[in-house]
């Protein structure tokens, strides 16, 4: 494409530029955001790099992939009338029905005429004359935009080059979030699983009982919540239903962004017996809400931590038969839910199986991969099929591997090189109208459902957009006090929680060289929106408008 009609005499607010908004990514994010910009009455324009949209639930389409929100809050709730029309089949839907129902989405409110698909941007250049981005992609196209609002997803920059010697391995290799569409057969074939996050977790449990043999590489041992899956029938789907009103308001105001919040109180205001009574329940329940809907002092005090700790350690080893598993298995040296907690089904089980075995790698780490498998300081594994399950370069990396250049050249690479901060996660001084969502230091990941922070930036990005034209406005960026500001108050918030004390990506701890620094915001969903509309109300304090 090669857009070219910048002829026309603009509105007020807005600028001689191709489009009024161009956006970065068709996941659940880009696609709602495509939706309130045409139902604004502006013009814009989604790139995509994958052939096909769906973001997360496009390119993570490994065996066994599966969400860890209840599907009832993984969706989208700016319209009854498409809510009535979609039922989900389970608690915890899989990845194709995901991927089902973000096609289902686009059709209905007939987004795909401005979608383009199989087009990744590789540049971005903003011009301080013409008040507009330059956007550049792979395919060659040059475009002008206003606005560009990146919908890249948090978890979408994919750690794939982590040894020596990966392309001499003679075998299959995959990376989940890189999964192909072709079916990949696992039976007769020795398998090895590198990661035991949320991914390798479903991975593993899933192809367990179809491969030959299956080596486990562990580096760090992961509590797990054994999650309560069931499938939804007729009257559950009319409940679900009538629900919406309420079920739309609540996520927005609780904690975490789901349909369960901390509810119980204090944990020191109970007994001993009233304390393992409410975690026994909140076990039997198999969500997230045994760690994000439980007692808020589980991230923040150390006892309430190792009294959660123990009690999820007594009930991982109740299902591993051998010590010297469980010895391996469960995590000894940081607390309970100060890394992500994943959702597992028959997970621990499936170390009980004579063809699984686990590898741990945390004394001898992989040293290369080689023509046959994996080599350990300990030794040589063979291998037919290698499964990289190693997670993300999370929040920054999807923007860091665009060229992004603000004002006076200035790339977002070195600003991050030097400190990851932003204003409130929506916007970066030197950026002026590039906003994000699924940023650094707005609420993402396991503390907030995502699906309930990305509408909530996305409604956010877009009636400030909608506000600025009507002012006659073109352009808003934070000032430098604002993200000190914003960064200040966030670290506050950060330093006060047990997380920080644990390496893992929510600190960017798992790449090379990244600064260390809690990336998700962790003041609460409902505390954080307020802020934003509050800066909203008061004609935004902290942002230059121009
Ligand atoms: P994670 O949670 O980052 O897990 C990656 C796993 O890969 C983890 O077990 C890592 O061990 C392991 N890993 C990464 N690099 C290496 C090397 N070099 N050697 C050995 N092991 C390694 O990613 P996921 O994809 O599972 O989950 C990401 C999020 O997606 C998840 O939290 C949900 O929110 C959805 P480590 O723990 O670093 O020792």
């Amino acid at each position: 494409m090669n857009t070219n009609n910048a002829s026309h005499v603009p509105a007020p607010g807005r600028t001689h530029a191709d489009f009024d908004v161009v956006v970065i990514g068709a996941g659940l994010s880009g696609l709602y955001q495509l939706y309130r910009l045409r139902r604004s009455g502006l013009k814009a324009l989604v790139f995509e790099a994958g052939d096909g949209i769906g973001g997360t639930w496009f390119w993570n389409r490994y065996p066994g992939a599966r969400v860890d929100s209840q599907s009832h809050v993984y969706q989208y709730w700016f319209s009854k009338e498409i809510h009535e029309d979609w039922t989900w089949s389970e608690r915890f839907c899989a990845q194709p029905e995901l991927e089902r129902y973000i096609n289902f989405i686009a059709d209905r409110c007939g987004l795909w005429d401005d979608i383009q698909l199989g087009t990744r941007v590789t540049g971005l250049r903003y011009d301080d004359n013409g008040r507009c981005w330059h956007v550049e992609t792979d395919r060659g196209d040059r475009v002008t935009a206003q606005f560009v609002v990146s919908c890249t997803g948090m978890l979408s920059a994919p750690l794939t080059d982590l040894f020596p010697g990966q392309k001499r391995f003679r075998g299959e290799l995959y990376h989940t979030a890189r999964w192909p569409k072709t079916p990949v057969v696992f039976e007769g074939k020795r398998v090895g699983v590198v990661g035991t996050g949320a991914t390798g977790i479903q991975v593993i449990q899933t192809i367990a009982p179809l491969v030959t043999q299956l080596k486990v590489f562990q580096r760090t041992p992961q509590y797990t919540i054994q999650m309560n899956n069931w499938r939804w029938n007729e009257p559950d789907h009319k409940q679900l239903h009538a629900r919406f009103d309420e079920l739309k308001q609540r996520v927005h105001n609780t904690f975490a962004g789901f349909d369960f919040d901390f509810e119980r109180g204090s944990y020191h205001a109970l007994t001993p017996a009233q304390r393992r009574d409410a975690l026994e329940e909140l076990w039997h329940d198999g969500t997230l809400a045994f760690w994000v809907g439980s007692f808020p002092e589980v991230l923040v005090d150390e006892n309430v931590n190792a009294d959660v700790t123990a009690f999820v350690r007594e009930k991982m080893r109740a299902r591993i038969e051998r010590p010297e598993l469980a010895a391996k298995l469960i995590p000894t040296r940081y607390g309970f839910g100060t890394r992500r907690v994943p959702l597992e089904t028959h997970y621990l089980e499936a170390y009980n199986r004579d063809n699984v075995e686990l590898v741990d790698i945390s004394q001898t780490p992989i040293r290369e991969i080689t023509e046959k498998g994996v080599r350990t300081a300990a030794g040589e594994y063979e291998l037919d099929m290698l499964i990289f399950a190693t997670g993300f370069d999370a929040a920054t990396g999807a923007l860091t591997r665009i060229d992004i250049r603000g004002r006076e050249g200035r790339t977002l690479k070195e600003k991050w090189g030097e400190d990851i901060r932003t204003a409130m996660g929506l916007q970066l001084h030197g950026f002026p109208n590039f906003f994000m969502t699924g940023a650094p230091l707005a609420p993402s990941a396991a503390f907030c459902n995502m699906t309930t922070c990305l509408q909530q930036q996305v409604d956010w990005i877009t009636d400030t957009i909608c506000y600025l034209r009507d002012r006659g406005r073109q352009t808003i960026e934070p000032t430098a006090e604002k993200e000190e500001q914003w960064l200040q108050h966030h670290e506050e918030i950060a330093n006060a929680t047990l997380l920080v004390k644990t390496d893992s990506w929510y600190l960017g701890s798992n790449v090379k060289g990244k600064q260390r620094r809690l990336l998700s915001y962790v003041g609460g969903v409902a505390a954080y929106r307020q802020q934003c509309d509050q800066v909203m109300a008061a004609g935004y304090p902290g942002f230059v408008m121009a």
